[in-house]
This record gives C-alpha cells, structure tokens and sequence, in this order.
C-alpha cells in the first residue's frame, strides 16, 4: 500500500507541477466532533472528522487509544466519498486519542490525531 501510494506519487507529482490549476489538496482535517483537545461525555457516541477535500472513506482508517493506552481500530461508516469521516464508538470516561488516515481522491495519503476527554458519567 505504501509503495503503491509512493509510486502514484512518482507519477502524479510532475503532472500536478505541470498543471498547477488542475492540482488538489490532499486531505486537511477542517474539523471535528469531538474538537481537539475537547471534552465529551461517555458512552455511544458519534464522531466526525470533517476535510477540505473529498476521501475515500473504504480506504481511510480510523483507531481510537482508550485512557489505558490500548488502541484499536474503530469502525468508519458507509464506504463512499465525501468530505466526511463517521464512526460510532463507546467511550469510557478518560483521556482518548483518534489517529486518522485518509486517502484523498487526489490519492495523497493524510494522517493527524485528535486528542479529546471524556467526562466521567
Ligand atoms: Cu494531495
């Protein structure tokens, strides 16, 4: 995957400085639910992660770090293209991070985390 991504860039890059009009942000996180470094309270929850540019949600990742330092990969809604990222996860009360990989349509991989707390019930 990773050298697959390096090639298209090897490829796609003299392209996109040929034809700067033509050529796309990658993904940038714009924002989300939870913000960064907010608080939110426990239990089933929906995030969102919101870009300046479409991805392709089936090829993005997201992993959640629990206040015990164990991460796991969360579940990422629907399958199609949009500007946005949703999952549904249960949140114990504590310090949590998300780490968030995307694959924009201009096929540039974007990567960023999203450190948040949640309430104690
Ligand atoms: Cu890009």
């Amino acid at each position: 995957m990773a050298s697959f991504v390096l090639r298209l860039r090897l490829v796609l890059g003299p392209m996109l400085l040929a034809l700067p009009a033509a050529g796309q942000a990658h993904a940038i996180l714009v924002s989300s639910e939870p913000a960064a470094n907010g608080t939110v309270a426990s239990g089933p929850q929906e995030l969102e992660f919101r870009f300046n540019s479409r991805i392709d949600s089936g090829r993005s990742r997201l992993t959640l770090t629990d206040p015990d330092s164990q991460t796991v990969v969360i579940p990422v809604a629907g399958g199609g293209v949009g500007n946005v990222l949703l999952s549904k996860v249960d949140l114990k009360p504590g310090a949590q991070t998300v780490r968030w990989q995307v694959l924009a349509v201009d096929g540039h991989i974007t990567r960023g985390s999203v450190p948040f707390t949640v309430r104690a019930p």
